[in-house]
């Protein structure tokens, strides 16, 4: 047994040093699939439950407990530093979240504010009674990244295509620069609250940015991820870089400077390494849907991964992208237990 973060596998692996089994957590492992989840969140609505340092610690314990995950994650979202800072928005049931003047001018973007530490002391509070609770196990702590938090503040809402946002960067780049060097900063100062509070690790989501191509990638992106994790950088804890539908991305996902780099179900992991190239661990990434099959195929497809993985300098098992609702917990608990024992040396 551990008896500090820092021993262990979660962290180990992110730091490509050996550890006694790969480890696993999952994204979006708090609430959608859990019960005890949706019993605590009644009449609770989700902007709420996060500025309510209790029930965050509650919700961010559940899979602990449930799962025996070898993280946890910060119960949040991402708009949480948005809706801080004063931006008029809301989480819509079913829907996600809703911006109710959608940023399209100079003005708006001139609006948004740097972060401080009491805007979000909810957070701080948060962090600081789930590292005690948690003892051992680490605590990751998360932002959105400037495209994703981009898309929703410009769209106004959840997307498909990300229109609005892709016709300001191409067409009013002086504007997209502006907005993308305002979202850096929150997102750099949610971070560093996190970091301060006593967060073990910080994944920065960029959700939605598999929507752009290599060369859009590296101007209108990369210079304020680099800009995060650089800002991130010689602070002992190691830093996530996710996003979905990325596989023509990996490499400069790699290039914008994390420790670990998320790779979604679309890319086997040994494929994804060479992309990402030498130096990084990689996260994933077995498909959230093969979790609503029979547990003999999610017992097959887990172990295919890990034979994948098996060359990585560092692997930590997750889902390809978040827990989808209709899962079974159960089938969580044996894939949990199942990479554990897989795994094991
Ligand atoms: O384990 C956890 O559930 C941790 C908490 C967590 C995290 C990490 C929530 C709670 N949201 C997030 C991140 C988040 N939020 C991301 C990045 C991860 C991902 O790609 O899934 C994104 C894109 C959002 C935006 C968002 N918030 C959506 C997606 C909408 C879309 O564009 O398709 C939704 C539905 C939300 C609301 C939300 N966030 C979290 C919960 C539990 C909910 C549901 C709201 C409710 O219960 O009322």
């Amino acid at each position: 047994m551990t008896s500090e973060p820092a021993d262990s596998a979660f962290l180990r692996a992110c730091r490509r040093r050996p550890v006694p089994h790969t480890p696993v957590w999952f994204m979006r492992q708090a609430g959608r699939s859990l019960p005890e989840y949706r019993a605590i969140r009644e009449g609770v609505p989700m902007l709420t439950a996060c500025a309510t340092p209790d029930l965050v610690t509650e919700i961010t314990m559940q899979p602990v407990r449930r799962y025996g995950v070898d993280a946890a994650i910060l119960f949040s979202d991402i708009v949480v530093p948005l809706k801080a800072i004063g931006v008029d928005l809301d989480i819509k049931p079913g829907v996600g979240p809703v911006v109710a003047a959608p940023i399209r001018d100079a003005d708006a973007a001139r609006a948004l504010r740097p972060i401080e530490p009491d805007d979000v002391s909810y957070v701080t509070e948060a962090v600081q009674a789930l590292t005690k609770e948690l003892g051992a196990v680490p605590l990751i702590g998360f932002a959105g990244a400037p495209f994703t938090l981009a898309s929703y503040l410009i769209e106004g809402g959840p997307s498909k295509n990300h229109d609005h946002t892709k016709a300001m960067m191409y067409g009013e780049p002086g504007l997209w620069h502006a907005l993308m060097d305002r979202l850096t900063e929150i997102t750099l100062g949610f971070l560093r609250v996190q970091l301060d509070a006593g967060v073990s690790a910080v994944q920065l989501f960029d959700s939605w940015v598999g929507a752009v191509s290599p060369d859009d990638y590296r101007e209108f992106v990369l210079p304020y991820t680099s800009r995060i994790f650089d800002g991130l950088a010689g602070l002992d804890a190691p830093r996530i870089h996710f996003g979905v539908g990325t596989g023509e991305l990996l490499g400069l996902l790699g290039e914008a400077g994390a420790d670990v780099v998320g790779v979604d179900w679309r890319v086997p992991l040994d494929e994804a390494a060479r992309r990402v190239g030498p130096g990084k661990a990689l996260q994933g990434n077995l498909d959230p849907a093969i979790l609503l099959a029979p547990w003999e195929v999610v017992e097959r497809r887990a172990g295919e991964i890990l034979a994948r993985a098996a060359g990585l300098e560092g692997h930590v098992f997750n889902l390809g992208h978040g827990v989808l609702p209709g899962t079974d917990p159960d089938q969580l608990a044996r894939l949990t237990d199942f990479v554990h024992a897989a795994s094991a040396r």
